[in-house]
């Protein structure tokens, strides 16, 4: 097989490519990775040597180039139907594809006002009645999932549905937002697994910071 490359933002920063890379990476493949410091002069000739979008994360595999992050997991639920990246039942399957779906294209004033930052721990300046109605709509969908399909993760074993709201882990711990106890247990269990242990290692460490996203 043609080896995988996944072009992507700073791990401290970049939501959208949390979310791909978690993905691959519990496919158990092995793939060559790229970070492109966002927000600097470079950045843009620099994604666009890749991206047709101008955006992260992009797959390359082979002349196959995929630059959305759930398109990206649709893919490698394709390549890998062994890593069980979807649940393997149809209706649950359905459903995870509609919460995934969901991430994808909402939450606007959740993501505006506590923009992902891994390694800072910050009050939430930005908070407003929208953001409390997307934090309640998230952890309703949450504990309708683990209600119906769960164990340790929304559909059981992990998904591509929890590497979806997987960014949303990560800015809950980062602004200390208060959840529901089985919410809790949920994040948890996303934040405690290798994959996020890694990718929440490197970010500890990486060099380039946003001083916009940083807080005072
Ligand atoms: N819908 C896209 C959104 C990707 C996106 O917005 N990526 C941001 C980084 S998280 C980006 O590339 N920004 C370009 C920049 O900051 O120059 C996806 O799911 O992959």
């Amino acid at each position: 097989m043609e080896k995988l490359a996944l072009i992507l933002g700073n791990k401290n920063y970049s939501s959208w490519s949390m979310r791909a890379w978690l993905a691959l990476k519990r496919t158990g493949a092995d793939f060559a990775e790229t970070v492109i410091p966002l927000r600097r002069p470079e950045t843009k000739q620099a994604i666009s040597a890749h991206s047709p979008s101008g955006l992260v994360p992009v797959l390359r595999h082979g002349d196959v180039v995929v630059w959305d992050s759930l398109a990206i997991s649709e893919y490698l639920a394709e390549l890998f139907p062994e890593a069980g990246l979807w649940p393997e039942d149809p209706g649950a399957r359905a459903e995870a594809r509609a919460v995934s779906a969901e991430m994808h294209a909402g939450f606007a004033a959740l993501r505006r006002a506590l923009p992902m930052n891994v390694r800072a721990r910050l009050s939430a300046k930005g908070r407003n009645g929208d953001v409390d109605s997307d934090i309640r709509r998230i952890s309703g969908i949450w504990e309708t999932c683990l209600d119906r399909h769960g164990g340790e993760f929304l559909f059981g074993p992990f998904t591509i549905a929890d590497a979806m709201f997987a960014p949303v882990v990560s800015r809950f711990r980062t602004y200390r937002v208060d959840l529901p106890r089985t919410c809790r247990d949920y994040a948890d269990a996303v934040w405690d697994t290798p994959e996020m242990r890694d990718w929440t290692a490197a970010a500890e460490t990486e060099p380039h910071a946003i001083p916009d996203l940083d807080g005072p």
